[in-house]
């Protein structure tokens, strides 16, 4: 390991439909390279963007809603959305407290080492997350709790470095100037 090689471990956010993931990816990278729409269902493929905490990279990448459906096409975006939970180093769940309580509770559960994020604090609630040191309060739209975010992203990368030999990921060369690449173009990531 030498001082010019670079950090990076890539990040999942996952969630209810409509709760805020692409506004928070967008948000966290500081760039619009996510769609954002009032209307659920908005993010069907892969998409990812870069985020920088100090030398610490963070892959984000947003996924599909997450709900139980027939539709074909969108069970595809979904089981694609399950892929990424698997590659991942680290999940963020993220929570919209404005909607129906039981399919993120499940979501919740499905993910006990995930970073939960209650989105959309700005809102309303109808039922409370569970209190944790690992809830973290955002408004995507507005930005506010954006960089205790990343920050806390960052946190679990430098902080299980010692614990774990495969987290954080060292890049390979070939990684690496993709990474650098990315930070001019978001969409040199699809080559990862
Ligand atoms: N009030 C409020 N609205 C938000 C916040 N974050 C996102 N929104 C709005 O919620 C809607 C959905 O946002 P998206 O980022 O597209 O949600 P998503 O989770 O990516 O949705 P899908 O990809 O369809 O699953 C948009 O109208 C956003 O402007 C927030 O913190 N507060
Ligand atoms: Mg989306």
């Amino acid at each position: 390991m030498t001082d010019t090689e670079t950090r990076a471990g890539f990040v999942a956010v996952i969630g209810a439909p409509n709760a805020g993931k692409s506004t928070l990816v967008n948000a966290l990278v500081g760039q619009k390279v996510a769609i954002v729409s009032p209307k659920a269902q908005t993010t069907r493929a892969r998409l990812m963007g870069i985020a920088l905490a100090g030398e610490t990279q963070i892959m984000l990448v947003d996924t599909p809603g997450l709900r139980d459906t027939g539709d074909a096409i969108e069970r595809e975006a979904i089981e694609l959305a399950r892929g990424e939970v698997r590659r991942a180093d680290l999940v963020v769940v993220v929570l919209d407290l404005t909607q129906a309580p039981d399919a993120q509770r499940d979501l919740m559960r499905a993910h006990p080492d995930a970073l939960q994020v209650v989105n959309k604090s700005d809102r309303g609630s109808t039922w409370e997350a569970p209190e944790s040191v690992r809830v973290l309060q955002t408004v995507a739209t507005t930005g506010k709790g954006v960089d205790t975010l990343r920050n806390a992203i960052k946190q679990e990368f430098l902080g299980t470095a010692e614990l774990e030999t495969n987290r954080p990921r060292w890049w390979t060369e070939r990684q690496r100037k993709i990474l650098e690449r990315a930070l001019g173009d978001p969409h040199a990531l699809n080559e990862l």
